[in-house]
């Protein structure tokens, strides 16, 4: 089956907004206009809120995609006007700020947004962002002011007063629309001059006696602005929808500047451009005056007298003030066809619905208003994959460069087109719910036929001899599955999963998850079974696919099967054509989350080659970035033989959830790092249900933690009577000597540890390669997941050096902190905790071994003399004595930061030591030797002034001024601290920006809304209210 049809009538569209403000209410009625679920039904079942704990809670938590088809009447340019079909592709994404990342790899994949907005609560937190995010994915965005019943019903404004408060709400999502738009008219003009700039340095290195002469015009020129008047949304462009999604209405001014123009005498193009605004019919002159020409008079906006007032009579005489006879008058003014017996009918929101859905259809609005606006993907991509491919191109347009960019810009779909699909998210879909495992409904009937038979024979021979009696009639009808009569008690239904498995099994139809790619095609057409590359988020566009850093990046995969979403359903198709929205599978394994899938044809891919499929190859993925994921706790499987289950469905989850993280923490235990609390139940309902299958504890929110210390004011004198820090040890029967002093790193040298955890890291990833090569083994050179390596509990940084600079780097910091630290580089010998970390052991002795630099930069192993060796073997108990140290502080058994531990002096009595082996003591020798060392360590940090470091969140709160002293006192409550605070221009809101330690932050949302429960709100959305008003909070640096 192929669905999809020529690129032209297609279109891909999602729905974004606030939490709650009736995205997938919306969604209910296009389904409906597509006979999906019944028209009865619409409004009130949600239908794309498919999982269980999405319905209860009626919000939506993971995005999904639906493929609608419908015929739009379009006019041609003789005047007449003929049927079209088209395919609109839909996402509907969650509004929580939780499940941000969903609106992100949504909006990749879309040309066009509908931004919902409840016409109550306004302009709110996640408005905001999801504005922001259609605003850089350049989607071409519809306003729906959705919720229009409740200024009627609730808040019972009169026309007029609801006419101004609609138009300052357009008035306040275009002042959204303005703040991007200034924003990035400065950063293109900076971008225009450095431009300019390299042009012209360019110019002079080849001509450098000609300069002046050269400069051209074009040079000179001026920094032309955009022009911004299409970005705003106005009622009279027609990218404004009024809508109410529960009563199944919304309109756009045309329709009524359609249905007045005879009426009023005018032109219906004049009428549309004066419906909106302040405009008022003359009563005398029956003409159009604007408010110049009022003179004092008292009128009304023709909007207000024709399609406002129009609405509220409807909503008066149907739910307000019930008069069947008012509705008839109405209904037949409308000319709409509605039975005698359902205007009498009690259900006035049916028969509200009845009403508009002749009269204002909601779908029809949609579905014109997407055709209208949206471009077809090729006028699309000829604006979008420049920015994808050139995020800091200046110009809205470039010319092809390449047969890749031409297919690319103009959506091409022919079968010679180069292949190129951007799969923006994984996601997980029950193995028996994919449409090729579904056709096979009988053997569930089968099974149970076979039962039955059993059962009936059996009965049959137990109370009738006669073996004639054994032959049952088998039903031919197919009844669905899974509906045992309560008539076959004996057939529960954990038996017929059960049979249902072992069928299943015979079958080869495995159960459990299986992952599937989110992706839409941007060129050519991809086919079933066919052989393709895809090129990993981390590959170079401007290096060539040979270049040994580009090859890891790019595997191959094969289509093994396509879908195109509906909803709930998969449904299978043999191609997917340019310019649509589909699902892949045969992905799982190699793609980790996002990929470009190319192909230099439709056939696919011809014994790999990338020197010869180099062409084809292009990365259009490697900047979608998702939110940070910032609440974590730690797992454990109820039982504990389940660990292997549960790590492989944490694993399961962080490739099929972007915003989850997942990783073993220094102490072993199994953290998953979510968005937010209510993301996190998410993730445990998943984990537990579909990727582990395993019941499972989490712990309560898991706060990092971290020891170090300072040089306290006033501090007792050192105990060891010398420097601070020194303390002596031994190990039994002072065999072995040592004396180690701690103290506290300068604030450049740590920074620059911090900064750069990752590089060490990688040095002693490639060192371990190297050794691992080097002796020839096996086993082959580890290379470890991208995902985390920069994770491990740590908060990601990008390094400030390469690996090559590191230790020069580090050197020159040295130098610069002066005195004992100039010259320890050579001396270094490990970094603490677990090899990557702030603490360092320096060994201060004469005779000490190797350092740490030499040890990464060569693997070779000497032969040393039995003395040395022995020494060798100290040195590393001593290293494993300072790990342990550093791994769990003296004041709570946190890591520790910022220390650098000397190792001053190290004595070693070698015939007593001797005497030990000979007597088999050695390892109590060891054994009281490192714990020995680490006990220093601990001892040597605690002779200073020890300090426990909090991680802090950077929170963004959104106030208005006359609850904006009871955020700080929230903040301050929670010892936190506010770093910036800016008044919203337009509006009375408040930007704060707080530092809040984490430990304190949970139930700050809580916290907040409590008083937003007395204070502002009295209405059931209070929870997520204040939810919204939390806004973001990113985690930030410890301090
Ligand atoms: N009065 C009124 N209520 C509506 C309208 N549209 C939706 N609602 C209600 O608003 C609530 C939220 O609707 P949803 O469609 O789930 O909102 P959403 O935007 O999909 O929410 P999330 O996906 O969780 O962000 C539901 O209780 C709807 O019944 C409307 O036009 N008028
Ligand atoms: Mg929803």
């Amino acid at each position: 089956m192929t669905t999809q049809q020529n690129a032209a009538n297609a279109r891909n569209v999602t729905t974004i907004g606030h939490v709650d403000h009736g995205k997938t209410t919306l969604m209910d009625a296009l389904l409906a206009a597509n006979n999906i679920i019944s028209s009865r039904m619409a409004g009130k079942i949600r239908y794309l809120d498919s999982r269980e704990d999405e319905q209860q809670r009626g919000i939506t938590m993971e995005s999904s995609a639906v493929s609608l088809q419908f015929t739009v009447m379009e006019r041609n340019p003789e005047g007449g006007s003929s049927p079209k079909t088209h395919t609109i592709n839909m996402i509907d994404t969650p509004g929580h700020v939780d499940f941000s990342s969903e609106v992100s790899t949504a909006s990749r994949l879309c040309d066009g947004a509908l931004v919902l907005v409840d016409v109550i609560e306004g302009v709110c937190t996640q408005t905001i962002s999801v504005l922001r995010q259609a605003w850089i994915d350049r989607l071409r965005p519809i306003l729906i002011i959705n919720k229009f019943d409740r200024l009627i019903t609730e808040l019972q404004l009169t026309p007029v007063e609801a006419y101004h408060h609609l138009a300052q709400l357009i008035e306040q999502v275009n002042a959204v629309m303005g703040s991007f738009f200034a924003g990035e008219r400065m950063e293109d003009d900076l971008r225009w001059r450095e431009e300019r700039e390299r042009r012209l340095a360019k110019k002079k290195e080849a001509h450098a006696d000609e300069v002046d002469a050269t400069l051209s015009k074009a040079d000179a020129d001026e920094f032309q602005e955009k022009d911004d008047e299409d970005i705003y949304f106005a009622p009279e462009k027609g990218n404004v929808i009024f809508a109410s999604a529960i009563d199944g209405w919304g309109f756009r001014i045309g329709k009524f500047a359609h249905l007045y123009a005879v009426k009023l005498g005018m032109k219906e193009a004049n009428l549309r451009t004066v419906l909106w605004g302040d405009f008022y019919l003359d009563p005398k002159t029956k003409r159009v005056i604007s408010y110049k020409h009022l003179k004092g008079r008292v009128l009304k906006p023709l909007f207000v007298q024709f399609v406002l007032e129009n609405i509220w009579a409807v909503y008066e005489a149907v739910v307000l003030k019930p008069d069947s006879e008012r509705v008839a008058k109405i209904v037949s003014a409308l000319s709409l066809k509605i039975p005698p017996r359902e205007l009498k009918s009690k259900d006035t929101r049916y028969l509200l619905s009845l009403i508009f859905s002749q009269w204002l259809s909601l779908s029809t609005c949609v579905i014109q208003t997407i055709v209208d606006i949206v471009p077809p993907p090729p006028s699309a991509q000829r604006v979008r994959i420049p920015k994808m491919l050139y995020p800091d191109i200046y110009e809205t347009t470039i010319e092809p460069k390449n047969k890749l960019e031409e297919n690319l810009f103009a959506c091409d779909d022919r079968p010679e087109a180069y292949v190129v699909a951007l799969v923006s998210k994984m996601f997980a879909v029950p193995v028996e719910e994919l449409p090729e495992n579904k056709k096979r409904p009988v053997t569930a009937e089968e099974l149970r036929e076979r039962g039955r038979t059993a059962r009936e024979a059996r009965k049959a021979a137990e109370t009738n001899g006669d073996a004639d009696l054994n032959i049952v009639p088998v039903p031919l009808s197919s009844e669905p599955d899974g509906t045992a009569s309560p008539a076959q008690p004996s057939e529960t239904a954990a038996e017929l999963k059960q049979g249902g498995e072992n069928v299943a099994a015979e079958l080869g139809i495995q159960t459990g998850e299986t992952l599937l790619g989110f992706a839409r095609i941007y060129s050519g057409t991809i086919a079933r079974g066919s052989t393709i590359y895809c090129v990993l988020p981390k590959y170079n566009n401007t290096l060539p696919p040979s270049h040994p850093r580009n090859q890891s990046h790019i595997v191959t995969a094969k289509a093994e099967r396509l879908y195109t979403m509906m909803g709930r359903e998969l449904v299978e198709v043999q191609e997917v054509r340019a310019g649509n929205v589909f699902a892949i599978k045969g992905l799982e394994g190699k793609v980790w989350r996002n990929a470009t899938l190319c192909a230099p044809r439709s056939v696919g891919v011809q014994g790999p080659d990338l020197e010869r499929d180099k062409e084809c190859l292009v990365n259009l993925g490697g900047a979608l970035r998702t939110a940070a994921p910032i609440v974590r706790v730690a797992l454990e499987p109820a039982v504990p033989a389940d660990l292997p289950k549960l790590v492989n469905g944490l694993k399961l989850l962080a490739q099929a959830d972007p915003c989850v993280e997942t990783f073993q923490q220094q102490t072993g235990e199994h953290v998953i790092m979510t968005a937010g609390e209510l993301h996190l139940e998410r993730c445990l309902k998943d984990l537990r249900e579909r990727f582990a299958r395993v019941e499972i504890h989490a712990s309560k929110p898991i706060v990092p933690f971290r020891e170090t210390c300072v040089k306290g004011a006033e501090m007792a004198p050192p105990k060891s009577g010398g420097k601070r820090g020194t303390v002596y040890g031994a190990s039994v029967h002072n065999l072995v000597k040592f004396t180690i002093r701690a103290s506290p790193l300068p604030k450049p040298i740590w920074d620059f540890l911090q900064d750069n955890l990752a590089v060490i890291r990688q040095l002693h990833r490639e060192s371990r390669n190297r050794d691992l090569s080097q002796r020839n083994t096996n086993i082959e050179a580890v290379e470890e997941d991208p995902a985390e390596i920069d994770i491990q509990g740590e908060l990601y940084k990008p390094p400030t050096v390469e690996p090559e600079q590191f230790w020069s780097a580090l050197e020159d910091i040295c130098k610069k902190c002066g005195g004992e630290w100039a010259s320890i580089i050579d001396r270094i010998v490990a970094f603490g905790p677990q090899k990557v970390g702030t603490s360092l052991l320096v060994d201060l002795r004469k005779t000490s071994s190797k350092s740490l630099k030499a040890r990464l930069a060569t693997n070779k192993e000497e032969n040393v003399s039995e003395e040395r060796q022995i020494v060798n073997d100290f040195d590393g108990y001593l290293e494993t004595g300072f790990q342990l140290a550093t791994l769990q502080g003296p004041l709570c058994a946190e890591p520790v930061e910022g220390l650098a531990y000397f190792v001053e002096s190290l004595e070693i009595n070698y015939a007593g030591l001797e005497e030990e082996r000979v007597q088999n003591r050695m390892a109590q020798v060891t054994g009281s030797f490192i714990s020995a060392v680490r006990d220093a360590c601990r001892n040597g940090l605690l002779d200073w002034s020890p300090r426990l470091m909090l991680a802090m969140y950077t929170c963004d709160i959104q106030a208005s001024t006359d609850v904006l002293g009871k955020v700080y006192g929230v903040v301050a409550r929670r010892r936190g601290r506010i770093v910036a605070e800016e008044m919203r221009e337009g509006t009375t809101f408040f930007n704060v920006r707080a530092l809040l330690p984490v430990v304190e932050s949970f139930g700050f949302a809580d916290g907040v809304y409590c008083w937003f429960l007395s204070l502002i709100f009295a209405t059931e959305g209070i929870r997520r209210h204040a939810q919204a008003y939390i806004g973001c909070c990113k985690p930030s640096a410890h301090i």
